[in-house]
């Protein structure tokens, strides 16, 4: 989180991050087509296969708190599993994380694996209580693994979860609107206990 006295601003990043094809790129591509209030350029490096190569990112004010405008600026990272150095790039100074997981059975080791190096990542960072956010995203697949036993496999911490169809933009605000509470709650009560320290 990066105060800006100067700007009057308060800025937050948020990371989705999570295995290759899970649907971190459609997430903020439906934010951007659908969110309708003052917004950014959305900036994307696809390759021949469209996928993410770098990163892309978004800036959204959303509300203003003590007289600053409070701006998310949303990143995703490339999933595939060489792109490790850029999703740990990526993921400095990260706010918060977004972790989209592909419900489709056949992709579980994928989550699974993607999940330990975010942990792995946050921890060498010492990012250990940002807050994290799930999504279990492409509830539509066939062979989508039911919540109950997906909340075992991949969220024993029980972290905040929600389902989404990303393509069908459904879930999509949901699970940003979850982290961005997590994310002012954490500040206001940051300040305060500054407040009280002064
Ligand atoms: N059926 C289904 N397909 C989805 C859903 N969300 C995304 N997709 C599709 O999955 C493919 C990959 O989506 P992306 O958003 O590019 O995935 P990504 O996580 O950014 O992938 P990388 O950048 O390679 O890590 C695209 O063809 C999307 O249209 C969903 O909820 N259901
Ligand atoms: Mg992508």
């Amino acid at each position: 989180m990066i105060i800006d006295a100067r700007k009057r601003e308060i800025r937050f990043k948020i990371v989705y991050y999570g295995p290759a094809v899970s649907g971190k790129t459609t997430n903020i591509k439906q934010i951007h087509a659908r969110y309708p209030g003052p917004k950014g350029d959305l900036v994307t490096i696809d390759t021949e296969g469209e996928r993410t190569l770098v990163f892309d990112f978004l800036p959204i004010e959303i509300e203003i708190i003590k007289g600053f405008k409070t701006r998310f600026y949303l990143y995703t990272v490339p999933g595939q599993y060489f792109y490790k150095a850029t999703r740990k790039m990526v993921l400095k100074g990260a706010d918060g994380v977004i972790f989209v997981v592909d419900s489709s059975r056949a992709r579980l080791r994928d989550n699974v694996q993607s999940f330990k190096e975010l942990v792995e990542t946050l921890k060498a960072y010492g990012l250990v209580r940002i807050p994290i956010v799930i999504q279990y995203n492409k509830r539509d697949v066939p062979d989508a693994m039911p919540l109950e036993e997906l909340q075992k496999r991949l969220n024993p911490y029980r972290f905040p979860a929600f389902e989404a169809v990303a393509v069908q933009g459904k879930g999509v605000f949901k699970t940003l609107e979850a982290m961005i509470k997590l994310l002012v709650r954490s500040f206001i009560k940051r300040s305060l206990a500054s407040g009280k320290r002064r």
